[in-house]
């Protein structure tokens, strides 16, 4: 059955076209920096965003208007999975993310719950043979439930914490039957609400400890997806220990898990951090973590997880630069962590958001491209650290000083001379990139 009737096959038509269902700017086959747009940007579409979500929040209902609206239970799961295909399709997608739940709805213990996602899954997977459409990531949902009030791996209680690795497990089963190239763990209530009551030590250490039984679960079943974090600071929680990158890698380094995790970095998540997007995909980058990316934006006046379609192309155009210079996102992609406005609840809606998204990332794509072939940004901070090529400064980064050393370079100084950062011009050469960009130039 088909569910988006009315919408054909979404093609590039360039940035003069006024039709709403094409692509302006995302051409997949376009070539930039030696690889085409589709395998550099590797869109992916959240399938709880897109076919879950119905578009409530804390003051109202959802408004959601969706074509599987009129099925229950198994077959809404079964017409959801049929209308992804479709959208995927359409929407010339190469990858998709779910949680557990996302796909097929809970029963009444952990063997129904399991059953009902083996059906889903080998739907899904009989699906995927016809598709073009591949499982960017999978994980589980660890913290709508009420069991989870007090955490999952992170729980005061010993079967709560068996019930969310019994979860885990099936999902690592489910991303090695559906081929995932990365398994997530996003920790909503991995965290605490106040620490009048928590042990922080014991609930970290039973945190280390859960992720190294799923390394070993993984292992054990060959299922070889790269392993991802996705840190979020607070919200369902107050503190969450998964907070930032550079919490997370502390936490992976002190339980031995460093060589087997990633990050993966989202942009609201950041920002509810006190970070930029760029910052935290920067953080991972130069430290080798940056995974993948999901890519959203949150509201500038809102100060939670508002998780709008990115459209900001100054956010778009940094993501991007971080992301080439990494050589790209690896088995990582750009998956689509973003709900419509509770506003736009018509189906279409789902099409222009996405739009919106894969041809902003397509923009920053191109600008980011530019300005490292033309070293715009480079050269401006190789020429501001050149004080460390030579002299003194070639001796500090080749562990040739001591402070007896640096003293005696320090007493022989008259003045230093100090440089402009020339912030302002920095940004208005960005400026020019972008809206050369734009003028096609
Ligand atoms: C929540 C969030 C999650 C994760 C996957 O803020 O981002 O949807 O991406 O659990
Ligand atoms: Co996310």
């Amino acid at each position: 059955m088909a569910y988006f009737t009315n919408i054909d096959k979404i093609k590039y038509e360039g940035s003069d076209s006024t039709n709403p269902f094409a692509f302006k700017f995302y051409n997949p086959e376009e070539i930039i920096g030696g690889k085409t747009m589709e395998e550099y940007l590797r869109f992916g579409v959240a399938y709880w965003h897109t076919f879950t979500e119905d578009l409530s929040d804390p003051f109202g209902v959802g408004t959601a208007v969706r074509p599987w609206d009129q099925y229950n239970g198994m077959d809404l799961a079964k017409a959801r999975v049929e209308a992804a295909f479709e959208f995927f399709e359409k929407l010339n997608v190469p990858y998709f993310c779910f949680h557990d739940v996302d796909i097929a709805p809970e029963g009444s213990s952990l063997k129904e719950s399991n059953e009902n996602l083996d059906e889903i899954t080998a739907m899904i997977k009989d699906y995927m043979k016809d598709s073009k459409t591949k499982l960017l990531w999978n994980t589980v949902n660890n913290f709508t439930h009420p069991r989870f009030v007090h955490g999952a791996a992170s729980s005061n209680s010993a079967d709560v914490y068996a019930y969310a690795a019994a979860k885990v497990k099936k999902g690592l089963e489910i991303g090695k039957e559906l081929g995932a190239e990365n398994y997530v763990f996003w920790g909503g209530r991995e965290g605490y609400e106040t620490l009048l009551n928590t042990d922080m030590g014991l609930e970290l250490d039973n945190l280390g400890r859960f992720f190294n039984m799923a390394v070993d679960y993984a292992k054990e079943i060959g299922f070889d997806a790269q392993f991802l974090i996705e840190p979020k600071p607070k919200e369902p929680t107050s503190h969450q220990y998964d907070f930032d990158v550079a919490s997370g890698y502390a936490f992976l380094q002190k339980y031995g898990l460093q060589n087997q995790f990633k990050f993966n970095i989202e942009a609201n998540h950041a920002t509810l951090a006190g970070h930029t997007f760029e910052h935290e995909l920067h953080y991972a980058r130069v430290n080798g973590l940056l995974g993948s990316v999901d890519a959203n934006q949150g509201h500038p006046l809102l100060g939670w997880d508002t998780d709008e379609f990115p459209t900001d192309l100054y956010a778009t155009t940094l993501a991007m630069y971080e992301i080439i210079k990494n050589g790209g996102l690896g088995r990582g992609g750009l998956n689509f962590d973003a709900k419509v406005r509770r506003g736009s609840f018509a189906p279409e809606d789902l099409f222009h958001a996405h739009i919106a998204g894969m041809d902003s990332f397509a923009v920053g794509l191109k600008v980011a491209q530019k300005l490292l072939d033309d070293r715009a940004l480079e050269n401006i901070i190789e020429e501001r650290y050149s004080s460390f090529n030579e002299g003194i400064g070639k001796d500090i980064v080749d562990g040739r000083t001591d402070f007896h050393k640096l003293e005696e370079h320090a007493l022989q100084l008259k003045e230093i001379p100090q440089q402009s950062g020339q912030l302002e011009r920095i940004k208005s050469v960005l400026n020019q990139y972008l809206l050369k960009a734009y003028a096609g130039e």
